[in-house]
């Protein structure tokens, strides 16, 4: 693109929007970036690593991919992390947030065997990490269930399934925990239950649309709620960290003013978020009261002899809620809704539960993902909102980015951190929300699920031809370098 092209698109991407705030981010705000496991490590069989879904999803469906990719090899972080973690550095962040591959340390999914060569993998991460002054933030499931495990059916399986995720988390703490301090037991849980077991788009590709996917839920609920609880009891005094689990949303704006539009907009957060914000983070635990209303009278209808929801015991309330030390939120976009009188009944489903009709704005700027809109007052709204109906919780922003296909000048990710990151400070500076982190989604460009490696995230460009995956900061890396050293989101911050 020849410059003045380039000039023209910057200006034509900036003027959409309003001047970032020219204030700094507090002193002790803290900043970082993230990926997942299986979206970096590659290294898919090596060294006693056992399959995950993933792994069979997307060799067993190579078709559901784009371009029939997987992240065999991805950016081979498992034998490139000591690069990774240059480039950490260099970024200045303070913290670098990534998951652990259940199967590489578990290859059966229990505790009876384990994988020393998983084991030390993460230690080397974690000790490189720390001798660079980074901060580990792990998350100890990003959706890469081991597959044996779901053979025996997976989430959905209540019974076996949270004493066996309390057993892996038993054990990462024991094994990292001294030096790990920050914790995150699942991310976006919604996506494992309603892509995964409810549409089926997901890993592990089970339809059971508003049945095992509310099951799901349910019993991931209930896992993080006993790893909390074994932290607190067995690792919290010795270790003295904090455990959460991230929750993800977009922010759903009513289409109008009125009455139907603002109640559907708070039915579709509620079960979009609620689902699984409310019984861990909400005062009063349990599942949103709306939820629990329109799932039972629509499952009465269609003849269930229960409703399709489960149900929480008092006792199980109270041991799940509260179970955080920190709100974990992930947030990329926005979407507008408006009412809808009740899907007719006949269609078993999750959607057809909340029936209401979202959209989203032709006006906003588009990425290269089709659901990814340039919203960036939805996450002020969001984090407001969060911030009321949670009482006041500290938030740390645990994912929030954009896609592109991967050019190294990236003004689009640039102006979209700037004007996110504007909102965020705004909402902290203005509104009195407690926003204390920032994580940019993602520190490298990486396997992007079903849309393989053609949708890309990264402050890093990966080159996927290359068999070395080298690594090329883009232009949106130098910006964030500056935001970090400056805490500042323009050229000269007034403070
Ligand atoms: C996050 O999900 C993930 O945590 C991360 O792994 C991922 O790389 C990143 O965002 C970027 O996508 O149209 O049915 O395929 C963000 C929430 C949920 C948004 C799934 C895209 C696709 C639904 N994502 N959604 S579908």
């Amino acid at each position: 693109m020849d410059p003045n092209t380039v000039l023209f698109l910057l200006i034509t991407l900036r003027s959409a929007f309003p001047e970032p705030i020219k204030r700094k981010f507090p002193e002790n705000f803290r900043f970082g970036t993230a990926t997942a496991s299986y979206q970096v490590e590659g290294g898919w069989n090596e060294d006693g690593k056992g399959e995950n879904i993933w792994d069979y999803y997307t060799h067993t469906y190579p078709d559901r991919i784009a371009n029939q990719a997987n992240g065999d090899i991805a950016c081979n972080s498992y034998h490139k992390y000591l690069e990774d973690i240059v480039m950490l550095k260099d970024l200045g962040v303070h913290f670098y947030r990534f998951s652990l591959s259940w199967s590489r340390i578990l290859p059966e999914g229990h505790t009876g065997k384990i994988n020393q060569a998983g084991v030390d993998y993460y230690k080397n991460v974690i000790r490189a990490l720390k001798q660079n002054g980074i901060e580990p933030y792990v998350t100890l499931y990003h959706w890469d269930l081991p597959q044996p495990l779901q053979e025996k059916g997976g989430w959905p399986n209540t019974d076996l399934m949270v004493d066996l995720f309390a057993d892996y988390a038993r054990l990462a703490f024991s094994l990292f925990g001294d030096q790990v301090k920050n914790w995150m037991t699942f991310n976006e849980a919604k996506q494992t239950c309603q892509l995964g077991y409810g549409y089926g788009v997901f890993a592990p590709g089970v339809q059971s649309n508003g049945i095992d996917s509310y099951k799901c839920a349910h019993t991931v609920i209930k896992a993080h709620a006993k790893a909390y609880h074994i932290y607190d009891e067995e690792f919290r005094a010795s270790q003295k960290g904090r455990v959460s689990m991230v929750v993800d949303t977009d922010w759903f704006e009513p289409a109008s003013d009125s009455d139907r539009d603002r109640k559907a907009a708070e039915r579709k957060i509620q079960f979009n978020f609620g689902w699984y914000a409310n019984p861990i983070y909400h005062p009063d635990g349990n599942y949103p009261q709306v939820m629990i209303d329109r799932v039972a009278k629509r499952s009465k209808k269609e003849g269930f002899e229960k409703s399709r929801l489960p149900e929480f015991t008092p006792e199980e309330i109270d041991y799940i809620k509260g179970t955080f030390d920190f709100f974990s939120l992930n947030t990329y976009t926005a979407n507008m809704v408006k009412w809808s009188d009740d899907f007719p009944i006949g269609y078993v489903s999750y959607d057809g539960d909340i029936s209401v009709v979202t959209y989203q704005d032709p006006s906003w700027n588009s990425s290269a993902s089709s659901w990814l809109k340039v919203v960036p007052w939805g996450t002020r709204k969001l984090i407001n909102w969060v911030d009321k109906t949670y009482n006041h919780p500290e938030i740390v922003i645990t994912e929030n980015g954009f896609s592109d296909d991967g050019e190294l000048d990236d003004e689009g990710r640039i102006v979209y951190y700037q004007e996110y990151l504007s909102n965020i400070l705004e909402a902290i500076l203005e509104d009195g929300v407690n926003v204390t982190g920032y994580t940019a989604w993602s520190l490298m460009d990486n396997f992007e699920w079903l849309g393989g490696y053609t949708e890309k995230f990264g402050l890093y460009q990966v080159d996927f031809d290359d068999e070395n995956r080298t690594r090329t900061p883009k232009k949106s890396a130098d910006f964030y370098k500056k935001v970090v050293a400056t805490r500042c989101l323009v050229d000269q911050c007034e403070n």
